[in-house]
C-alpha cells in the first residue's frame, strides 16, 4: 500500500495512552509510512516552548496534514490538537479514520 498516515494522538491533553499510539504505529509502519512517529514516543518532553517553536510545529504539522493520504487519530484521551487536526482533515477533503 505505502500510503502517507498523518497519525495524530494527544500531547498536551495528557499521555496515558503513549503506548497505544507507539503499538498503533509500529502496526501501521509494517505497510505504510507514518509521518508523525513521535507522537508514539513515551519520552517526549511537554515543556512549554518558545513561540517561535509553537509556530514551526504548526506550520510543520499543517504541511503534513496537507501531504498525507490518510490522517488515523485515536482520541480516548480528549485532545484540542487532535480536535484541531481532524477538523483540517475533514475540510480538506482528506480521507480520515476515528479510533475511540
Ligand atoms: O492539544 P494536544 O497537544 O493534545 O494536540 C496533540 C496533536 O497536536 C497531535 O496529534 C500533534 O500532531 C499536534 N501537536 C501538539 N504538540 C505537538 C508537538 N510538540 N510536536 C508535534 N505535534 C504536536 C509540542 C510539545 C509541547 C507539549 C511542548
Amino acid at each position: 500500500m505505502n500510503k502517507k498516515i498523518y497519525f495524530a494522538g494527544s500531547i498536551r491533553g495528557g499521555r496515558g495512552d503513549a503506548y497505544l499510539y507507539q503499538r498503533m504505529i509500529d502496526y501501521i509502519k509494517q505497510t505504510d509510512t507514518v509521518l508523525t512517529e513521535h507522537i508514539g514516543k513515551t519520552n517526549m518532553s511537554l515543556k512549554a516552548q518558545t513561540k517561535a517553536i509553537d509556530i514551526h510545529i504548526y506550520e510543520r504539522d499543517t504541511e503534513w496534514l496537507k501531504q498525507s493520504d490518510i490522517v488515523i487519530a485515536e482520541c480516548t484521551c480528549p485532545s484540542l490538537g487532535v480536535g484541531y487536526e481532524l477538523a483540517y482533515a475533514e475540510a480538506h477533503n482528506i480521507h480520515h479514520h476515528i479510533k475511540w
